[in-house]
């Protein structure tokens, strides 16, 4: 079933295994086959974004648009927006996918009034919900643009500017009413403009109070609403503000700890984001993971030579594999599941080639999985990790552990045995092999 011709010249894309030279075709993901007991399609959870692969012109700082995309009118009309919508729900179908996120300005233009631009968005947003039911496609999350228009250039919750405040509590309401309609089973905050450029003329002790209040109120308005979809937190260090508030998984926690919103919060993890941090993507997932908190992760890459956002599409299996094994030991993401937030390059000006991105970047995750399950299975890894801990699993570690000792026993615990035991090896290099040895 197709809604527009766009795409008449593309099959429609299916497994046909590692032997296939099809460019069309997948050669790790099988969505229905089992993995661990469960179907490939339920572990990945792939979605669409909208922005980059729908709105996303190729434009840079230094030029403009490059890439074709035969629908557009050239205008930002609400007529050209739910024709787009149609296009969109092809496009994933043609990939055989079936979840999509967006802002509310990805898929809307803004009117004149906050009230035409609310109304705009429900056009679109009606839309939207006749072709998840034509096409069994849902939304996996919602978020609201609070960082392109000018109005956000000082913050959007965590502005000097108490009216800005105010119009980003009318984008949050509309786009939880929005998410909650299309039964939209997250709902993400990712602060582009929630951060500062210079401590000279920033109060943060404010702003951060300001943030807080925001997201209990959106919590409360969930209630209110009854909306079930997850919180969740995007963090990133920096770009555009200079330091962003959500800097890294560790430091949102520990906001979201100190807040008493933990509860109500998970993390998107974004690769491209935990590299501008300066940690590895799977540090990101598994900080997140061992407080309970991973909720979902924006599937991209960034680029080892490049300091900022580049948003490639996932290409690298080894990043990916060890990602897999943070989310298999997470039992999967929930609710959650892999969004691409990723673009194709400036000069990738054909059509076809947002198909051969998601492509790539479907068939590198499926394939991690296949090797992390084999991983997992075998049990090495893991196996030698125990070993490394194994003083923990008896005598004085088992004690501590279980919470039988204090200072004062454990410092008459060592002067009776006189000294620590020896470490044993790190075992790094060994580590390193054998997980090298699945590749
Ligand atoms: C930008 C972010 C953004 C969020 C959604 O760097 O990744 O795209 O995912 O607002
Ligand atoms: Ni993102
Ligand atoms: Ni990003």
């Amino acid at each position: 079933m197709s809604l527009t011709d766009y795409f008449k010249t593309i099959p429609d894309i299916a497994y046909e295994g590692p032997e296939s030279d099809n460019p069309f075709a997948y050669k790790y993901y099988n969505p229905a086959e089992k993995i661990l007991g469960k179907s490939m399609e339920a572990w990945l959870r792939y979605a669409v974004c909208y922005w980059h692969t729908f709105r996303g012109t190729g434009a840079d700082p230094f030029g403009g648009a490059t890439l074709c995309r035969p629908w557009e009118d050239g205008t930002d009309s609400v007529d050209m927006a739910v024709k787009r919508a149609d296009v969109v729900f092809d496009f994933i179908n043609k990939l055989g996918l079936k979840f999509y996120c967006f802002h509310d300005r990805d898929v809307a233009p803004e009117g004149d009034t906050v009230t035409q631009t609310n109304k705009n968005l429900w056009t679109v947003a009606k839309r939207f919900k006749k072709n998840q039911k034509a096409t069994g496609i849902d939304l996996l999350w919602g978020t609201a643009n609070m960082f392109s228009h000018p109005r956000f250039a000082q913050g959007a919750s965590t502005t000097p500017n108490a009216d800005v405040y105010a119009y980003c509590a009318n984008s949050v309401k509309e786009m939880l009413d929005v998410t909650l309609e299309l039964g939209g089973q997250n709902y993400v905050f990712w602060g582009g403009r929630e951060g500062y450029m210079s401590l000279l003329n920033t109060d943060i002790g404010r702003e951060l109070d300001h943030l807080a209040k925001f997201l209990h109120m959106a919590v409360d308005y969930a209630k209110k609403i009854g909306f079930k979809g997850q919180f969740l937190i995007e963090p990133k260090p920096c770009e555009p503000t200079k330091h962003q508030y959500d800097f890294d998984a560790q430091t949102v926690i520990g906001f979201l700890r100190g807040a008493k919103l933990h509860k109500h919060f998970k993390l998107n993890i974004e690769t491209n984001h935990a590299t501008l941090a300066g940690h590895e993507f799977v540090h990101e997932l598994e900080v997140a993971r061992v407080n309970g908190m991973l909720g979902s992760v924006d599937a991209n890459r960034g680029d080892l030579m490049n300091g900022w956002d580049t948003d490639q599409f996932p290409n690298d299996v080894k990043e990916c594999t060890h990602a897999m094994l943070s989310i298999i030991k997470n039992k999967g993401l929930g609710q959650g599941g892999l969004n691409f937030d990723a673009k194709v390059r400036r000069d990738s000006t054909d059509m076809e080639d947002f198909f051969h991105a998601h492509i790539g970047g479907i068939d590198v995750y499926a394939r991690a999985l296949r090797i992390a399950a084999k991983v997992i299975e075998d049990g090495k890894l893991d196996g030698m990790v125990t070993d490394r801990y194994s003083s923990w699993d008896a005598g004085v570690g088992k004690d501590v552990e279980k919470g039988k000792h204090d200072l004062v026993s454990l410092q008459k615990y060592i002067l009776k045995k006189g000294t620590a035991a020896p470490n044993q090896s790190g075992k790094q290099e060994l580590f390193e092999n054998v997980f090298n040895s699945y590749f």
